[in-house]
């Protein structure tokens, strides 16, 4: 890899219904600055970052008293936008990564190609819609936007569990230890891991 160079990006995003600053690091320590109106969101962020080892920093302000869908959302955007820009021209990654993580009964899988090509595959079924306040089908949301401006294929798989807490927790680490598999530096990489000679 590129000798001394810091894989990091920020955004400022600033619409009608949300206000966000969003900084990401690829080669970080685990740390998170999280501060949404979205306690479960924040929760989640705060697990992939940390199993990830990467930095997040998000300020977010949104019209979370209409619902907390466009904060959600707009994150997911900031995320996969700070990701796509850190990444920069992708000399040297492992590209692909394939990670099952665990949480007690619950069993994820979460499958990345940083391909430049935006595809999202989800398999999952929640025993609930609700966990707390957070509606459960803004994973889907967040994990879709974010893989359409980070432009890679994810799939993400929920293979079983009961406690739809222990489920969304188990995708959010394996998304962590997925994408920091993936955007690693393999030193038997040369150059862009594709044979069209870019990604
Ligand atoms: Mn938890």
């Amino acid at each position: 890899m590129a000798e001394n160079v810091t894989r990091a990006a920020d955004v400022a995003r600033k619409t009608n219904e949300t206000d966000i600053k969003l900084a990401f690091g690829i080669d970080g320590s685990g740390v998170s600055k999280l501060e949404t109106d979205v306690p479960f969101l924040n929760h989640m962020l705060d697990l992939f970052t940390k199993h990830g080892q990467f930095d997040l920093e998000v300020e977010a302000v949104g019209d979370v008293d209409i619902d907390d869908h466009h904060t959600v959302e707009d994150i997911g955007i900031c995320l996969g936008q700070t990701i796509r820009e850190a990444l920069g021209d992708k000399r040297g990654i492992k590209r692909y990564a394939s990670v099952f993580v665990p949480m007690d009964e619950a069993l994820a899988q979460v499958v990345i190609d940083i391909s430049n090509r935006p595809h999202f595959e989800y398999r999952a079924q929640y025993p609930s819609q609700q966990v707390g306040s957070f509606q459960v089908e803004l994973v889907h949301e967040f994990l879709w936007k974010l893989a359409l401006e980070a432009r890679m294929t994810l799939h993400v798989i929920v293979h079983y569990g009961t406690n739809t807490h222990h489920m969304i927790e188990a995708v959010f680490k394996a998304l962590g230890r997925a994408l920091d598999e993936a955007t690693s530096i393999d030193p038997r990489v040369q150059g862009v891991p594709s044979t069209k000679g870019v990604l």
